[in-house]
């Protein structure tokens, strides 16, 4: 894999591990993170068409997840232009949302400590989120007279409602992972001396799993949060069409009916 600066990208037994890793900096991003993030993930779709990724592991170096967007590459000068933050979002934060929504397979966050900002959203726009105990999510935004970005104001709402999602948004007060899973949040928490087992553990399982069944149950799922009800019958149909066909259907039904675990490949 390509030696990288801000993160660290590897492939072991199916499960693709991305890492921020500017820990001095809490794993804030940075133009170059988001460039060597890209760059990832199109090694990434390639060993997804090798059928070699089956799970896109997200976590941080050190003892945060991610601080957001990294302040010291908006510090200015007196004088100096306002940046443009909508170009930021345009080009960094918005595509790389979209790009881990498309992919075909589950992509967990492993949220290793305080995820602020830009952070908490990536985790949020994430299929699964399991965090330490000792985590929290900061809707950081409002500090610095800015606005939930990066998927939060539609992820947000859709998880926690409006009420929680508009005070965490107003307030930037951390909420902690117990909160987090109280409210529906996240998937779970996990106490911090067992967290990495059990982010190994269940990446492990996603990574044996029917994959192609993931990637349309995922397509599914999120396509379910605004289709109508007939709108989401038929993209049902159309997707079990699809996988009545695929070998770990057949596979899964034969283990089923033979009494062992089934043994999927992925397609
Ligand atoms: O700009 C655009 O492109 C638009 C997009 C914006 C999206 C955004 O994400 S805006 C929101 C940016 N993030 C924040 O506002 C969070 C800022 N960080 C914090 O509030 C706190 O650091 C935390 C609550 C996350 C953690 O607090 P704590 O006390 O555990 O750690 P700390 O001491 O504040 O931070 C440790 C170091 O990391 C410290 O550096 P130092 O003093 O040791 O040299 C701190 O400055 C640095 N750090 C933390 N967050 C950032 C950061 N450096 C740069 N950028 C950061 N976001």
């Amino acid at each position: 894999m390509a030696d990288y600066t801000t993160i660290s990208f590897s492939l072991s037994e199916g499960v693709a591990t991305l890492t921020l890793n500017r820990p001095d900096r809490l794993n804030a991003f940075t133009a170059l993170m988001h460039e060597e993030i890209r760059d990832a993930l199109s090694h990434l779709h390639a060993a997804i068409d090798r059928s070699e990724a089956r799970v896109l592991l997200l976590t941080g170096a050190g003892r945060a997840f991610c601080a957001g967007q990294d302040l010291g590459e908006r510090r200015r000068k007196p004088g100096d232009p306002a940046p443009d933050l909508g170009a930021s979002i345009e080009n960094n934060y918005k595509p790389l949302v979209l790009a881990l929504r498309a992919l075909p397979l589950p992509v967990v966050a492993a949220v290793n400590g305080v995820a602020a900002g830009a952070g908490a959203s990536l985790a949020l726009a994430c299929d699964l989120v399991v965090a330490k105990e000792s985590a929290k999510f900061i809707q950081a935004f409002s500090k610095l007279g800015l606005l939930p970005d990066t998927g939060g104001g539609w992820s947000l709402p859709r998880l926690v409602g409006p009420a929680r999602a508009m005070g965490m948004a107003l307030l930037a007060e951390p909420v902690s992972a117990s909160d987090a899973k109280a409210w529906g949040m996240i998937w779970d928490f996990v106490s911090d001396e067992q967290f990495d087992d059990a982010v190994a553990e269940l990446v492990a399982k996603l990574a044996s799993g029917p994959t192609l069944g993931y990637a349309r149950t995922k397509q599914a799922i999120w396509s379910g949060v605004n289709a109508s009800l007939e709108e989401q019958l038929n993209l049902e149909r159309d997707l079990m069409r699809e996988l009545g066909q695929s070998e770990d259907y057949a596979e899964g039904v034969s283990a089923f009916a033979e009494k062992r675990p089934a043994n999927f490949k992925g397609r």
